[in-house]
């Protein structure tokens, strides 16, 4: 069986199969109309609980940063575990080549030619609106304790009230508010349900607001990271009777952008463990530290969900936002973090938005299995709803991706194509249509580049010359995807910078 046979709610666990078919049925649309589901449908006579769903997001790691996903030098063996007890998703894309947009896809479904917010802006943009349904707001209704636990990005004091994570769906929300608040390892202070929460640090401040100050410390009392572990270890410890779903957004290994430029060494980390005598920049042994960090961290939630005997309740996906920096100070060379990838961050090139993905469910999901089913950010919203026994909203862009989790292949529906579009550095927009790549820079009016990823893993070679039609498709795709959208408009390229000089969030 599939599902546990528990159940949290009893007043839900009557058998749908005893019950006639229609009155099944409308017993069925009676209680998803209630808004308060927490047991998942019948599946083979049992009514069973729903899932704890934890989403660890790590902030702009590689697709070959992990040791199951090809990296040579940092070692990650908690995560490698997961992906040998779990499946790994080869061919999975982050919502966007950013912050901000790929979380807004993560938490609303729907791609950067739809959601909201579609770059990284101001407060007054970089921020959910109360239309705006986010998969948080559906697992609460279906009566899953929710909560934030790190950076959020889509609002924020200052103009971004409105995307606050308590109005947004999370029963309890610890962590960042604003991303450039969210660069330096050690603030003044985190957001704690809406009230500051004081850490003892003093910072260098570059700049200050409502949403907290970006800078760098001066001196260090409390690493936020470790923070954010500890507070997901006590959330899981302390949980109520019921499915939980706890979105653990991780800043690692994100660069103190700030700190860079003040110190030259933005990979922040209280020590460098393991790599403390490696013959690497300090920013590099930065890097590496604060991933294998990470990773212990990591092993210690396993552990826990164990301890707790709730691991087999419990569906964890990890995953990052989008492809690896250079903005801390560290090389690219030192670490190869896009494995056979062509591209970084803010690339729409391979490298910038495939992500290295984990699923692990014991008992559900094969243990070391892998998928090349393409899927993204957007299908989170659908999966979890499939999770959870209950109707994803109409017109998302979302396909759950639960099917291929369990290894039912064939019930697997897929995309016709995926889209991402992205507003610095001139613009750009791209298509993942089954071998296919496209890429149009700039958007809208650039030549269009096709690559077929099947032979061409780095995107080397543009056919666009060799397959006209194909072209002309990808085009007519481009047009359809992407609805637009007062607050993201195409603004003139500016002169390209040097790399590694002014790094930026
Ligand atoms: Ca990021």
């Amino acid at each position: 069986m599939p599902y546990s046979s528990d159940c949290l709610q009893p007043r839900f666990c009557t058998p749908v199969r005893a019950i006639p078919f229609r009155y099944g049925m409308l017993l069925v649309a009676f209680v998803f109309g209630l808004s308060s589901i927490v047991s998942t449908p019948a599946r083979g006579g049992e009514q069973a609980q729903a899932p704890n769903i934890i989403f660890i997001l790590a902030d702009d790691l590689g697709y070959g940063d992990l040791g199951c996903f090809g990296q040579k030098w940092i070692q990650t063996p908690h995560l490698d575990r997961m992906a040998a007890e779990g499946m790994k998703l080869t061919n999975f894309y982050a919502g966007a080549t950013v912050c901000a947009p790929s979380r807004c896809v993560l938490m609303t479904g729907l791609h950067t030619g739809h959601c909201e917010v579609r770059g990284n802006s101001a407060a007054t943009v970089q921020r959910l609106r109360p239309e705006d349904t986010t998969v948080a707001e559906v697992l609460q209704r279906a009566g899953y304790h929710t909560a934030l636990i790190g950076k959020w990005g889509l609002g924020e004091p200052g103009g971004g009230e409105a995307g606050l994570p308590n109005k947004k769906g999370f029963d309890y929300a610890f962590g960042y508010l604003s991303q450039s608040h969210a660069h330096n390892y050690y603030p003044e202070f985190l957001w704690r349900n809406g009230e500051k929460f004081p850490l003892g640090n003093v910072v260098h401040k570059v700049k200050e607001g409502p949403w907290g100050e970006s800078g760098w410390a001066t001196t260090k009392v409390r690493y936020s990271h470790d923070l954010f572990m500890a507070d997901a270890l006590r959330f899981v410890q302390e949980r109520p009777k019921k499915p939980f779903f706890l979105y653990l957004a991780l800043t690692i290994p994100h660069a103190n952008n700030e700190g860079t430029r003040g110190t030259g060494n933005g990979q922040e980390v209280p020590d460098h463990g393991l790599y403390a005598n490696r013959d690497w920049s300090e920013p590099d042994k930065g890097q590496a530290a604060m991933i294998t960090r990470m990773d212990a961290g990591i092993g210690q939630l396993f552990a826990l969900l164990r301890a707790q005997g709730i691991d087999e309740q419990t569906l964890v996906i990890f995953s990052s936002d989008n492809g690896p920096h250079r903005e801390g100070g560290n090389r690219l060379e030192t670490f190869n973090p896009s494995g056979p990838l062509r591209g970084i961050k803010r690339d729409l090139y391979e490298g910038g938005i495939r992500v290295p993905t984990i699923v692990r469910w014991p008992g559900r999901i094969a243990p070391g299995s892998q998928s090349d089913h393409i899927g993204y950010f957007g299908d989170f919203f659908a999966t979890a709803c499939d999770l959870a026994g209950v109707q994803s909203p109409a017109g998302l862009d979302s396909i759950s991706f639960l099917p291929t989790l369990l290894g039912k292949t064939e019930q697997q529906a897929r995309h016709e194509y995926l889209y991402w579009e992205f507003y610095e550095q001139g613009s750009r927009q791209a298509i993942r249509q089954g071998k296919w790549k496209a890429v149009r820079m700039p958007m809208f009016t650039g030549p269009i580049e096709l690559y077929d990823l099947s032979t061409d893993l780095g995107e080397q070679h543009n056919l666009a010359d060799q397959h006209e039609e194909i072209v002309r498709e990808m085009a007519s795709l481009f047009d359809r995807a992407h609805t637009p959208h007062p607050n993201w408009q195409v603004a003139p390229r500016k002169p390209a910078k040097q790399p590694g000089t002014k790094p930026r969030p």
